[in-house]
């Protein structure tokens, strides 16, 4: 079974990540999520993706504050697309997260989305519409979740909206 793998570095990362299971929920995505550290416990981290893998892990999601190399660690053991969501949090609030998770060197990429519950939520579509390249059922709610997104701008808009 195809499935979206997302790991973060701590407990301490779940109030953020909640918001990416959530979305894959939605579109009753398959997922597994674990605790598993770059720095704390690399070799769990290790085992975990090749299991992933053959399991049939698709791409994977990292989460991490602070020295953020979890991404980058899980991007050196596969050549699945790998999301980074860099996470605040420690004195520099999210700013050493998100360089550490962007600056791979090249030929190792890390796809990073935004700091923080917006990044888990963009991870999360990410992730989806890789699967949807070949899922054509799960682009079919991709295409209706934009046409959704676009009605409740123009709901929103015409709770205030003034046009002479
Ligand atoms: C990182 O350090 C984790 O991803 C977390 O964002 C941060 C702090 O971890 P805790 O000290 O809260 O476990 O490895």
């Amino acid at each position: 079974m195809e499935f979206v793998a997302i790991l973060m570095g701590s407990k301490s990362d779940y109030n953020v990540m909640s918001e990416c299971v959530s979305v894959l929920k939605k579109f009753d995505v398959p997922y597994e999520v674990i605790i598993s550290s770059a720095h704390r416990s690399p070799q769990r981290t290790k085992d975990y993706i090749k299991s992933a893998e053959e399991k049939g892990a698709k791409v994977f999601i990292a989460a991490a504050g602070m020295a953020a190399h979890l991404a980058g660690a899980v991007a050196s053991m596969t050549t699945k697309p790998v999301i980074g969501v860099p996470l605040k949090g420690g004195a520099l609030d999210g700013l050493d997260s998100l360089l550490s998770t962007v600056q791979m060197p090249s030929g190792m990429p890390v796809g990073t989305v935004a700091l923080g519950k917006t990044g888990a939520v963009n991870s999360a579509y990410l992730a989806m519409q890789i699967l949807a390249l070949s899922n054509s059922e799960l682009e079919g709610k991709l295409r209706e979740d934009r046409v959704m997104k676009a009605k409740n701008v123009e709901l929103d808009s015409s709770d205030i909206e003034v046009i002479l």
